[in-house]
């Protein structure tokens, strides 16, 4: 737990929030400012910055609940759903609490991703050299 964190405060009760799920280790909640009706929130119980500093075992814990969410999700509200985590600031991430957003998804949201582009010649060897994993 950090003193600090608005996520951690929100796991102790000390803030509130819309709970859609919860169990000892895994929290889901509403999102303050919605993408869509019904975005959600997964986090871990315990504090940790972003994806790399996770346990495995909370990974597994987690990602079991952004399922459940949107098995929920599907079932009731929505056609389909992203889920996306901003993994660092420089990606969007504002609290730095590791947090998985679950966002409910219909054609008539005409919500549009991610810009994309091509690759240049010769750009992806060389990316891959960079990222690749042995
Ligand atoms: P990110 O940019 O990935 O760090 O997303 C943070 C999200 O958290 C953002 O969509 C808004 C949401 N948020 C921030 N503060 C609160 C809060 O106090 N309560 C709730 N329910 N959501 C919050």
């Amino acid at each position: 737990m950090d003193n600090n964190c608005i996520f951690c405060k929100i796991v102790k009760g000390e803030l509130p929030a819309y709970r859609v799920y919860e169990d000892d280790k895994v929290l889901a909640f509403l999102d303050v400012k919605p993408v869509n009706p019904g975005h959600t929130l997964v986090i871990p119980k315990g504090h940790y910055h972003n994806l790399e500093n996770m346990p495995e075992e909370t990974l597994l814990d987690i990602i079991k609940v952004v399922k459940k969410v949107g098995n929920s999700i599907k079932a009731n509200l929505a056609l389909g759903y992203n889920v996306n985590l901003n993994n660092d600031p420089v990606a969007g991430q504002e609290i730095p609490h590791a947090h998985f957003h679950v966002i409910p998804r219909n054609p008539e949201d005409h919500l549009r991703l991610w810009p994309q582009r091509e690759y240049k010649d010769g750009e992806p060897e060389k990316i891959l050299k960079m990222i690749q994993i042995n």
